[in-house]
Parts: structure tokens; C-alpha cells; sequence
């Protein structure tokens, strides 16, 4: 047995289990799924909350798991009638404020997937803020997680 797996695991484990800190600003409960088994497109969500004390903003984000990365969010086209559209200006975080992504909201949209998103896989995930620069994020694919699962347990902030 290589001694380099459960290392790589071990670490892999203790950046899930925490909220990624850079600058103040804290990723949580990242997670990342296929639009479907055979899917070529993706989605990543997660709540960011802005500590840093200075108004921020989520400008773009890029992956070596997707050929193209948007933050889109959906907008209602008709009567519930959603289409997904790219956020113009990225995400703003004022100081101290929180953003929750979620299924049917905000979400980095993950296009043209470079292999499939396996169950509980991690991919790794840049976000660009204007005020905090580059911030990498290991993201757990879940595939089978529910559209609310998790919104209102785990940290509390
Ligand atoms: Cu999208």
C-alpha cells in the first residue's frame, strides 16, 4: 500500500471538513454535481460569507474539470419558466454579508466537463474576488445531494 493515498486523504479530509479561509472570505459547504449521469455540464454551490471587513465581489471562477466557467443565476423567462443567465458583474459580497448558492439560484456553472463528475470525487475550483484574489476551493461532488440538503445545518456563521 502506497503511504501516499491516506496522506493525500487525510488532507483532502481536513480542508472538507473546513471552511476554506482566505482574506476573510470563507467558502461553505461546497459541493459540485452533473446536470445528469452523461451530462458535458455541471454546477458548483456553496455559501460564501465576507468577513474581511471590505466590500468584495466574486468576479470569476475557473476549474480544470470544465472548458468554461460562468456564475449564473436563474432568472423566471415566463410564468415559472426559468432560465439559467450569466450574473453580469459577478456576485456581490458587501462587507459581512453572507451568499447562499443554491439549486434554481446562483451557481458556478461548470461547461464542458473535461471527464465525467464521479460520486465523491473532489475537484478543484479557483474563484477570483476583485478585493482577495484567487481563492482555490476542493469541492466534494455529490451528485445525489437533494436541492436543500444542508442549506440550514452544518456551521453556523
Ligand atoms: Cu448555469
Amino acid at each position: 500500500m502506497s503511504l501516499r493515498t491516506p496522506i493525500a486523504a487525510a488532507i483532502a479530509a481536513t480542508l472538507l471538513a473546513c471552511p476554506v479561509l482566505a482574506d476573510g472570505i470563507m467558502v461553505v459547504d461546497p459541493y459540485a454535481r452533473a446536470a445528469s449521469p452523461a451530462a458535458k455540464s455541471g454546477a458548483a454551490f456553496m455559501t460564501l460569507h465576507n468577513d474581511s471587513g471590505q466590500d468584495d465581489t466574486l468576479i470569476a471562477a475557473r476549474t480544470e474539470a470544465a472548458v468554461r466557467v460562468e456564475l449564473h443565476t436563474h432568472i423566471e423567462v415566463s410564468d415559472g419558466v426559468l432560465q439559467m443567465t450569466e450574473i453580469e458583474g459577478g456576485i456581490a459580497l458587501p462587507a459581512g454579508s453572507m451568499h447562499h448558492m443554491k439549486r434554481g439560484g446562483d451557481h458556478v456553472m461548470l461547461m464542458g466537463l473535461t471527464g465525467p463528475l464521479e460520486q465523491d470525487a473532489t475537484i478543484d475550483v479557483t474563484l477570483v474576488f476583485e478585493q482577495a484574489g484567487e481563492v482555490v476551493v476542493t469541492i466534494p461532488v455529490d451528485n445525489d445531494r437533494k436541492p436543500e440538503a444542508g442549506a440550514h445545518g452544518g456551521h453556523g456563521h
